[in-house]
């Protein structure tokens, strides 16, 4: 191995400081008595860097002598939150920076306050991926996280008079210290023209004449390990404009052109789409997928792999995992590398393809299937969609010969659709593309094999499998919830930080008053720390005397906010019709997060009433104050780091069927809250491991769904039937929420009594009474308290380390390079 081409800085305190300043005169151009918070911040980030830069070389040196098998992962989104405390924890820092800042005469804590997370995704889809690159690097296995740099992440949620207004997140805009440009290593990606055939010494070929390029480059991150001086690479695209661009329109003399058109190009990588369940066929998205995949793809194979590779063994040293369909262009993206520009033939580059992709799928919402029509995609990659074609040619002969000439049947597995339009159905694509296709939830997977993807699971049942989702329990515990952390560790020594069932040792310990108590303590603190942190950021009061019930996740009707909303009204007409003492009632905190697709008017609509609800609740003086509404606008994972950690109760309330895992009902889990859910995505092997006894189950199972659709829902029935919802749906009805006027949420009740497609109604009074019995649980606080144990203790297996393995073990075949 190539010695270290760099020193590390001394891991002392004395070393640190030495660093620090020397950062903050060099890089930043300030001397210590000069800067400004934003310059000691850049001069620490800096300095964390320093530390982990040679390991990270090393790193690279190493993985190209063993030849190691890398994932290459593909995601159109990373949802990275902070990076400073993260990468402090990896490289055992955090204690020497606090002590030489602090020597320096600074808080860290003012400078952590700094950091803008990088919000390069919407929900869960993307904090998966920046969970499962955090495992990779903590269990030394190769990889590669490619995605995109976009210069504006998912857009900063405010509120106005209750509605939501979104904010550009400039989250660049003070710096960006964890990244590393590397414009020598660009790709040039291009787009739209023609092709052509060509005579190659008597064999014919295509060639694809673009028509306007851009220049794809790489700005690489660091991805740390955990304690294991591992440091993997997360490589991010930018879109900058091609010389070949600048100088035609240079050449006719048009300068104002040429700025245009660079901006037309840059405009690849501007923004996120924080659409995350409808896609909406729009062009520049599809350049997004086409850019970054095809950036990464050949920088795999030009820069990552020897010149002199022999790509026949490509499959021994790559698998490109597809995050969801968004990736998927890579298929004829490979295929067109392989053949066009490599000159393999069509048989050898298919075989090989299929061996180098795996897709998985997150989401089981039909309307969330990514289709592309035809037209546009011809016009954008003509090439592409030849090859995709053919694809579909040779696909659909294998599916005749498999079931004999059923034109039904082939036209439902086609990967062309013909309704509305001509359109590329892309998670058929990646289907068929595919070594393996897993789901993310073994309620996810099962439906996926039954329903969604029925005729292929009966083509293929070999590829089909499943991962269950996890959580990197580095930021989720260690960093998020460092009392909790510090009890497990004095209680089972370190350790479990990267061996999680570990946890499991907690479960006699719910048998010892003294744990309990102590284990009380902690949440305590964390609703203290959460009150501090909320009355800072929006000025409200977090009662630490109240049971914190908490709903945190992309706004969706599926996800049901709505069924939350209606527990709430249930309970204040309760107190305001006079039928329940408000001394009766449980003294609760609801809080709320979430954001909305702009465009999702009955998302934002159904914020506008959460916000309404609260100020209603929190101001009527019959209350006394028992139930209060907190909605923090802008929930990312910062905020989540700090509301989880403080909760009591879990919401995972989502109609059966619809949810594909989740991930956040993970992270309560582990942090001590209880759930309150329905038996959909990961809720049902959360309950199966911590037991009914600690688990609130309500709602209809997901045959019980199909049934009732079968039989024809009538939401109205429902509310018939049920004098508490009649009456939460009156009140809200009648303007009590909206000074009276009677329109503002009549789309919201109208939706719910004639057309609910999520069947809010049909799980109301199910949900009622499962609160009525959180209620009667939380009355014993030490009981409570047992079962939050025993949740943590039995919550090991939703580590994302776990899922990795259960990658590496079914799909990947990566072994770690040690
Ligand atoms: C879908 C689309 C559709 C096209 C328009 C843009 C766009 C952007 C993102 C997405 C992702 C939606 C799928 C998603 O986030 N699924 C979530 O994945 C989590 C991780 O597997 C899982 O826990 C959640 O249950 C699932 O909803």
């Amino acid at each position: 191995l190539a010695l270290a081409p760099v020193v590390s800085p001394p891991s002392s305190v004395d070393g640190f400081v030495k660093q620090f300043l020397t950062n903050l005169n060099f890089d930043q151009g300030v001397s210590l008595s000069e800067s400004d918070a934003n310059d000691q911040y850049l001069a620490l980030a800096g300095t964390v860097r320093d530390y982990l830069m040679a390991r990270w070389l090393e790193d690279q040196a190493r993985q190209n002598e063993q030849q190691s098998k890398t994932v290459c992962y593909l995601s159109a989104e990373y949802l990275l939150g902070r990076q400073l405390d993260n990468n402090l924890l990896a490289a055992r820092l955090t204690d020497i920076a606090t002590d030489a800042l602090a020597q320096c005469g600074i808080d860290i804590n003012d400078l952590r306050e700094l950091e803008v997370e990088p919000g390069l995704g919407n929900g869960g889809l993307g904090r998966l991926a920046a969970c499962f690159i955090d495992s990779l690097a903590t269990m030394s296995v190769p990889n590669i996280g490619y995605g995109i740099r976009y210069e504006y992440g998912i857009f900063r949620q405010t509120f106005v008079d209750g509605e939501q207004v979104e904010q550009p997140d400039a989250w660049l805009r003070m710096g960006s210290p964890w990244d590393f440009p590397h414009p020598e290593a660009a790709q040039t990606i291009s787009f739209g023209g023609r092709t052509e055939t060509y005579d190659d010494n008597g064999t014919e070929r295509t060639r694809w004449i673009p028509d306007w390029s851009v220049l794809a480059v790489p700005y690489n991150m660091m991805v740390p390990g955990y304690h294991n001086g591992r440091v993997n690479t997360l490589r991010l695209w930018r879109a900058v404009a091609t010389n070949a661009f600048d100088l035609r329109i240079f050449n006719s003399g048009d300068y104002e052109e040429s700025v245009r058109a660079q901006t037309f190009a840059e405009n690849i990588s501007k923004v996120l789409y924080p659409e995350d369940s409808t896609p909406q066929g729009k062009e520049l998205r599809l350049q997004q997928q086409y850019f970054f995949v095809s950036a990464s793809i050949r920088d795999f194979i030009d820069t990552v792999l020897p010149a002199d590779y022999d790509l026949t063994k490509l499959p021994d040293r790559v698998i490109f995992q597809l995050n969801d369909t968004h990736p998927v262009i890579g298929v004829p993206e490979l295929m067109r590398v392989l053949i066009d520009e490599k000159g393999m033939e069509w048989d050898d580059a298919w075989a090989i393809t299929q061996q180098c992709f795996a897709y998985t799928c997150h989401t089981l919402l039909p309307e969330a299937l990514e289709v592309w029509p035809v037209d546009l995609l011809g016009r954008l990659l003509p090439r592409h969609l030849e090859i995709i074609y053919r694809i579909n040619e040779e696909f659909l002969e294998e599916v005749r010969e498999r079931f004999g000439d059923d034109m039904l049947r082939i036209r439902n597995m086609s990967i062309i659709g013909e309704h509305p339009y001509r359109s590329v159905r892309m998670a058929y694509l990646a289907t068929v593309a595919g070594a393996k296709v897993n789901g993310v939830a073994e309620l996810h997977s099962q439906l996926l094999r039954d329903k969604v993807l029925h005729d292929f699971a009966e083509m293929y049942p070999d590829k089909f499998t499943n991962v269950t989702n996890g959580i990197t329990p580095r930021r989720f515990i260690r960093l998020a919830n460092p009392s909790l952390a510090e009890l497990i560790t004095e209680a089972l020594g370190a350790g479990w930080t990267i061996d999680l069932e570990r946890l499991r040792g907690l479960e006699a310990l719910a048998e010892d008053p003294e744990f309990r108590e102590r284990f009380g303590a902690v949440k305590a603190a964390n609703k203290r720390r959460l009150n501090e942190v909320l009355f800072q950021r929006d000025g409200v009061h977090v009662d630490e005397t109240h049971m914190l019930d908490v709903m945190v996740k992309r706004l969706h009707e599926y996800k049901r906010q709505m069924l939350k909303v209606l527990h709430i009204v249930t309970l204040y007409d309760g107190i305001a019709s006079g039928r329940v003492a408000a001394a009766d009632v449980t003294p609760r905190t609801f809080i709320f997060g979430a954001k909305a697709a702009p465009g999702y008017a009955m998302a934002k609509r159904i914020i506008h009433l959460i916000n309404a609800v609260g100020s209603v609740v929190n101001n009527d003086p019959r209350v006394e104050g028992r139930l209060k509404v907190i909605f923090p606008p802008n929930y990312n994972v910062t905020l989540a780091e700090k509301v989880i950690p403080a909760a009591d109760l879990s919401e995972q309330i989502s109609l059966a069927g619809k949810e594909a895992s989740g991930t956040g009902n993970m992270k309560f889990a582990l942090n001590g809250a209880l759930t309150i859910g329905t038996d959909d995505g990961a809720n049902v092997e959360i309950r199966q491991l911590v037991g009914d006894d600690n688990f609130f189950l309500f709602g209809m199972t997901e045959p019980e769904v199909e049934v009732l659709w079968a039989q024809g829902y009538t939401p109205a029935d429902f509310y018939q039937a049920h004098a508490g919802l009649r009456g939460a749906l009156d009140l809200i009805s009648s303007g009590a929420f909206s000074e009276g006027d009677r329109s503002v949420f009549e789309p919201v009740v109208s939706n719910l009594l004639y057309d609910d497609r999520f069947m809010v109604l049909a799980d109301y009074a199910s949900y009622i009474a499962a609160q009525e019995r959180v209620d009667a649980a939380y009355a014993d606080q030490d009981a409570w308290t047992k079962s939050a144990i025993l949740n943590v203790a039995r919550s090991g297996f939703f580590s994302s380390d776990r899922s990795m393995r259960d990658y590496i073990d079914r799909i990947w075949h990566t072994p770690p390079v040690l």
